[in-house]
């Protein structure tokens, strides 16, 4: 992990593959499937260029339902020990759960990724107290709903005044200012309008304090745009990590890892 914070303090960009344990994700059937083919795609995911795996056990797509602590951590613990065995690939642990991310870390990851922002009850404490990078990401509302009537005055200016906020909440908790990562939160209670704001003012984000992570890969406001299906967004996505990284931003979290980082070397090539 000490070596992807210096990447991005040296102007480095970083990319994080994303690893969904969902039953829907995985699903061929018992358990020793699911793991095998968990580790397999976060090995290739590493050999493709990834710095990071994110582990998640919750989905938070717009209309998804919660899951109980026991279920998420039934599917996210056996994976991280699983990963662990073979390699030693930084781990994220994408969850809003206090309990999950500590038993994530004790598995073997070493970052918090979390939506919500470490507002549950204990996150601010579990994360100051193991000393892991946490990434703040920005949402309005809830997975349920969030995408009904998202509502702004100014939203970059209300998504920056969030994020600087929570970020001063964080190091008074006792959490370092370098372990801060923010996320203006893609597609989190955002229009298609609010979504292609936020990129194009992307470097509004770049300038505060803290590198910036951008989670663009395959979202629903390609498909609005661009009326294609989730499987179709490759060319979009990897072209929004482009401009993300012209705007300022270094940290990059997809599910196409090899195609992105394509983009980023050349990027960084030119920059
Ligand atoms: C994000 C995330 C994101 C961060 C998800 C999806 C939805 N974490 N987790 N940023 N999105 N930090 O990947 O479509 O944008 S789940």
């Amino acid at each position: 992990m000490q070596q992807i914070q210096n990447k991005l303090r040296s102007g480095h960009w970083v990319v994080m593959g994303i690893l969904n344990v969902t039953p829907d994700s995985f699903s061929d059937g018992g358990l020793f499937n699911q793991l095998d083919n968990a580790l397999k795609h976060a090995l290739q995911m590493q050999q493709e260029g990834a710095d990071i795996i994110d582990i998640g056990g919750e989905s938070t797509r717009p209309g998804a339902q919660p899951v109980s602590l026991d279920e998420e951590l039934n599917r996210v613990i056996p994976v991280i020990e699983k990963i662990r065995e073979f390699t030693d690939v930084a781990i994220s642990i994408d969850t809003s759960k206090p309990e999950v991310m500590q038993a994530a870390i004790k598995a073997g990851a070493s970052m918090v990724n979390d939506v919500n922002a470490l507002h549950a009850e204990g996150a601010l404490e579990i994360c100051a107290n193991y000393n892991v990078p946490v990434c703040l990401m920005h949402k309005q509302g809830n997975p349920q709903t969030m995408q009904d009537n998202p509502q702004y005055a100014d939203i970059v200016d209300e998504i920056r005044q969030y994020l600087m906020a929570r970020a001063g909440t964080c190091i008074k908790a006792g959490i370092r200012r370098e372990n801060i990562f923010i996320d203006p939160g893609f597609g989190f209670g955002k229009t298609l309008e609010n979504n292609l704001s936020l990129l194009k003012e992307m470097q509004q984000f770049c300038t505060l304090d803290y590198p910036v992570l951008v989670g663009l890969s395959r979202k629903s406001m390609f498909g609005m745009l661009l009326e294609r299906d989730v499987e179709q967004r490759l060319v979009a996505s990897v072209s929004a990590a482009v401009i993300a990284y012209q705007k300022g931003a270094r940290f990059f979290r997809v599910h196409d890892v090899a195609d992105t980082c394509d983009a980023l070397k050349l990027c960084a090539a030119v920059t």
